[in-house]
């Protein structure tokens, strides 16, 4: 059975694949870690750990007081708060991963890290963007995740580690919101839906961006932790993709529940000229091939779930 250390585990990802991985793996086998404790099934449901990733030790000494195999990293900041605080980006997002791939590295770990669309910059082709193409990001969090595909593949060639990753696009949930992304909208605009029957879209109409449900990105971080390591020939990071939207386009879906929701636009410069530098729509064909990426959710399938979900948590 294995015995996994996740970072980040508050966060959006974590307070999920945390719960999903309790269900599968054994509740004690999952050691949830965060820099702060919150409220939440996290913290009730198995071992919660107070643990900062940017000091050098403390990932190593958690991991080590809790003999883990597999390291599942997801403690960063997002590319909008990145853009607001470059040099705290620099610091936890690759000061965060060295540290992680240390104690991989010293423990003979597993380990997995996110990595996103914003790993792609401007001179990067915009649709179906291919697995191997060039990325010259001009955000620090797509210089931080460039940075960190590099460090993974390093540390499997150099020391064997048996490094993997993702290039998440925009991931959509009802359960924990996401905060300091640029692709949030796309959460934001369900809530105030249920709401207040409005939105007010901080991503200018025609702008597409790549997104995935929870559960699909769920699934395929299991997945992919799973899969035969002969049959990877990438390692890191995958592009991974569900679908492609604009906000117009998400309005017009939830429209077909909600008829008399009302989309407007107040553009935000900052998280528009992200958006800008990202690809429309990536191609996951290596994702697909190398470990059978199969998501279950388009735009109509997640809107139809979502919207039940909201309206049963009643927020
Ligand atoms: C963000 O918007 O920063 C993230 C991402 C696509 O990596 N959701």
């Amino acid at each position: 059975m294995k015995k996994i250390l996740v970072t980040g585990a508050l966060g959006q990802i974590g307070s999920e694949l945390t719960l999903k991985m309790r269900e599968i793996y054994g509740y004690d086998n999952i050691i949830a870690t965060d820099i702060r404790r919150t409220e939440s099934d996290v913290v009730q449901s198995g071992p919660f750990e107070i643990l900062d990733v940017t000091e050098e030790k403390a990932m190593f000494n958690m991991a080590k007081k809790y003999e883990v195999d597999t390291i599942i990293h997801l403690a960063a900041l997002l590319s909008a708060t990145a853009e607001k605080k470059p040099l705290l980006a620099w610091h936890l997002n690759m000061g965060g991963l060295v540290n992680a791939l240390e104690a991989a590295r010293e423990l003979n770990c597993q380990l997995f890290t996110p990595s996103s669309i914003g790993a792609f910059g401007p001179t990067t082709p915009k649709n179906l963007t291919p697995q191997d193409i060039i990325q010259r990001p001009t955000t620090m969090y797509g210089v931080n995740k460039v940075s960190g595909e590099l460090l993974c593949d390093y540390y499997y060639s150099k020391f064997g580690v048996d490094t993997r990753g993702l290039r998440f696009p925009g991931l959509i949930s009802y359960m924990t919101p996401p905060g300091g992304g640029t692709t949030d909208y796309a959460v934001e605009i369900y809530y105030e839906a249920i709401k207040h029957k409005r939105y007010t879209s901080y991503i200018a109409e025609g702008t597409y961006m790549d997104m995935m449900y929870m559960p699909d990105a769920l699934t395929a971080i299991i997945t992919l932790m799973e899969a035969d390591a002969s049959k990877l020939k990438h390692r890191n990071s995958f592009n991974v993709s569900a679908m492609s939207f604009d906000p117009a386009k998400i309005a017009a879906e939830i429209q077909k529940h909600i008829p008399e929701f009302v989309l407007n636009y107040k553009v935000d410069p900052v998280r528009q000229s992200i958006a800008d530098s990202w690809p429309n729509r990536i191609d996951s064909t290596c994702a697909k091939e190398e470990w059978g990426f199969n998501p279950e959710y388009n735009l109509e399938k997640m809107t139809k779930d979502i919207l039940s979900k909201l309206r049963l948590k009643s927020i």
